[in-house]
């Protein structure tokens, strides 16, 4: 239909809505580093085992490395995920109906680009959108595509790092709210970790969620997770030593990203994916006040990814005090998705 021409076309004349965003990760006013940054850090790189948290892998490059990740041929997790959601959003909206919930806060975390919340919003209908990402530039970008997608959709963003506690700003509506945890980024969390996380979560006195959607990915066979962490292309491995990049950016340190290499394997006693960065030397690493020495073949760890079975998960939820859990699973079983209604 065509306007009168006297008459101006107010969708066209309002401004176009923009997020809400908050930046609550770690940079000071001077702009170095929080001190707590750098001395875990440091903790961690002078250990007898060292380590570097996974978290760490997060800036700006290794937000787009993730995603390059997402859309290899081994990385079956984000493809077995979207299809679950895909397959069952019709169950999931109303899992979370029969609670009462028709339109939720979704509090997503780990948003980073935002795709797995764009492909659900048209079905959940959130009242509210809140991406929470540590990726603190990538998800101001993320945020904005998603608010021109959805013109009219209420976003805060939130710039923060909720591994060490998740303490969320009165913007964050109270109503209904819903956790959105895909991805299987729990798996980042040791079990006691997890449980300790999603207790918090369940505790009505604490985040006043109503519930919780959580992407897992499922034990399977050696070969194929360890496929996943460790692709043809070598994705996989420049995602893991940008994490140096990264820490050099950080601590003024002086890693030389070619003197390691990616390793990535199953630990089936722990049943989790392990990454880690070995020196193909011997090196040292030097930073304002620190200096590390690596012998050949030593390894900084840095990421665990915990694979679960889906009777391991149930139990997990029940014990964290979620009351109703149901999931839904692809026809492998390689990949699952709960509700877990507080
Ligand atoms: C974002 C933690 C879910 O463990 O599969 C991907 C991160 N690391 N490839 C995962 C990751 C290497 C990913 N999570």
């Amino acid at each position: 239909m065509k306007l009168p021409s006297n008459i101006p076309d107010l969708s066209l004349a309002l401004p176009p809505a923009s997020p809400q965003f908050f930046d609550l990760y770690g940079r000071q006013n001077n702009g170095q580093p929080a001190l707590g940054m750098a001395q875990e850090l440091t903790a961690g790189l002078c250990a007898t085992s060292a380590s570097i948290a996974p978290k760490f892998f997060y800036n700006a490059l290794g937000s787009k490395l993730f995603e390059a990740i997402t859309g290899l041929d081994e990385y079956y997790p984000t493809r077995t995920e979207a299809a679950i959601f895909e397959a069952s959003h019709r169950l999931m909206a109303g899992a979370l109906a029969s609670r009462g919930i028709t339109r939720p806060c979704l509090i997503d975390l780990g948003a980073g680009n935002c795709a797995k919340a764009m492909a659900l919003i048209p079905h959940l209908a959130p009242r509210q959108y809140v991406p929470v990402d540590i990726s603190v530039d990538f998800l101001r970008a993320a945020a904005e595509r998603v608010q021109a997608s959805f013109p009219a959709l209420d976003i805060v963003g939130l710039g923060m790092d909720f591994s060490a506690g998740l303490v969320l700003p009165e913007a964050v509506q109270q109503h209904d709210r819903v956790f959105f945890y895909p991805g299987s980024s729990l798996g980042n969390f040791s079990p006691d970790q997890a449980l300790q996380f999603l207790q918090h979560i369940a505790d009505p006195a604490q985040g006043q969620a109503r519930g919780l959607l959580l992407g897992i990915d499922l034990v399977k066979d050696t070969a194929t997770l360890e496929a996943a962490y460790d692709d043809a292309l070598g994705v996989t491995a420049a995602f893991n030593k940008n994490l140096l990049l990264h820490v050099n950016d950080l601590l003024q340190s002086d890693f030389d990203v070619r003197q390691w290499r990616h390793v990535a394997l199953f630990n089936a006693a722990q049943s989790r994916i392990e990454m880690h960065l070995e020196a193909r030397c011997e090196l040292h690493v030097r930073w304002p006040g620190h200096e590390r020495r690596f012998s050949a073949g030593e390894r900084i760890h840095t990421e665990n990814s915990y694979k679960y079975t889906l009777e391991g998960m149930r139990t997990l939820l029940h014990q964290a005090g979620f009351s109703q859990v149901e999931h839904w699973t692809d026809p492998k079983r390689w990949f699952a998705v709960f509700w877990a209604a507080v």
